[in-house]
């Protein structure tokens, strides 16, 4: 794969920056947090989303991922409060996970790696498309969830990994449609936030990242739906789609704040 375990495989995250300069840049994505060296910050707000489950269009396999996509074309579906100043308009989501329960997660948290991460990626609508927000600083807002491996199932996890049976390979697109991510979040709104990158190439510095505290938990089963799917198409050899996480990168003087004690 392009990404985490082969780190010195020739298309690999050490390999990044010699096409994309930026990726050894002083405010890149994932990172470490860690909870000792965090700044409680009293003063931040907390987050709302208002997502409407009628925005939700496609879910897709684009051979790094598997990705649901919304309409973005008016403040449909929007995330606001926190550390962002207005809103921010919901554009898709996706995972990063693992080969194993062990790791999988971009960021990690005082040593530990969540088998998953979930990503929420919003534009600020202050730009007039996509394209020109990912070249502003306050571009792009990214919502990350922890996913984490216990007996209990979560079910709002279901439609996503029964819609994977459809997307099996590269380039499998299907409709998916009235869908509410919010049902995917933890109970606690806690978070941290930093000023980051985009976790791929080119790994633009225009991100603000909201990580929430607490993870969501999946079965066993849920997590191997996951890496059930395939970075081949459907006409090649199979691959398993597993670790496609880019590791820790260097957090150059950033300081984490907290919202919560
Ligand atoms: C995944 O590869 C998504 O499929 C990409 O989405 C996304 O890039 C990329 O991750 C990086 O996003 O939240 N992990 S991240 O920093 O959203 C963009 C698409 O390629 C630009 C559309
Ligand atoms: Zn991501």
């Amino acid at each position: 794969t392009d990404f985490g375990k082969d780190k010195f495989h020739i298309d690999g995250p050490e390999h990044w920056h010699k096409h994309y300069p930026i990726a050894k840049g002083d405010h890149q994505s994932p990172i470490e947090i860690n909870s000792k060296e965090v700044q409680h910050d009293p003063s931040l707000p907390p987050w709302f989303v208002g997502y409407d489950p009628g925005a939700a269009k496609t879910i897709l396999n684009n051979g790094r991922t598997c990705r649901v996509v919304f309409d973005d074309t008016f403040d449909r579906s929007v995330v606001r409060g926190g550390p962002l100043q207005g809103t921010y308009r919901l554009r898709q989501f996706h995972f990063h996970w693992g080969s194993s329960d062990d790791h999988g997660s971009e960021h990690v948290v005082d040593g530990v790696k969540y088998a998953a991460e979930l990503h929420l990626v919003h534009w600020n609508p202050k730009y007039s498309n996509f394209a020109e927000a990912l070249k502003q600083p306050d571009g792009v807002a990214v919502v990350g969830v922890f996913l984490k491996v216990g007996k209990t199932p979560k079910p709002e996890m279901k439609r996503i990994l029964e819609a994977i049976d459809n997307i099996k390979t590269k380039g499998k697109e299907a409709p998916f449609q009235n869908f509410d991510p919010s049902i995917l979040f933890p109970k606690s709104r806690d978070y941290w936030t930093y000023h980051g990158s985009f976790t791929t190439p080119p790994c633009e510095e225009c991100i603000t990242w909201i990580l929430l505290r607490e993870p969501i938990e999946v079965s066993p089963d849920q997590m191997a739906k996951l890496r059930s799917l395939s970075i081949n198409a459907e006409t090649e050899p199979a691959r398993p789609m597993v670790d496609n996480w880019r590791p820790p990168q260097p957090l150059k003087g950033r300081v984490v704040k907290a919202s919560f004690q």
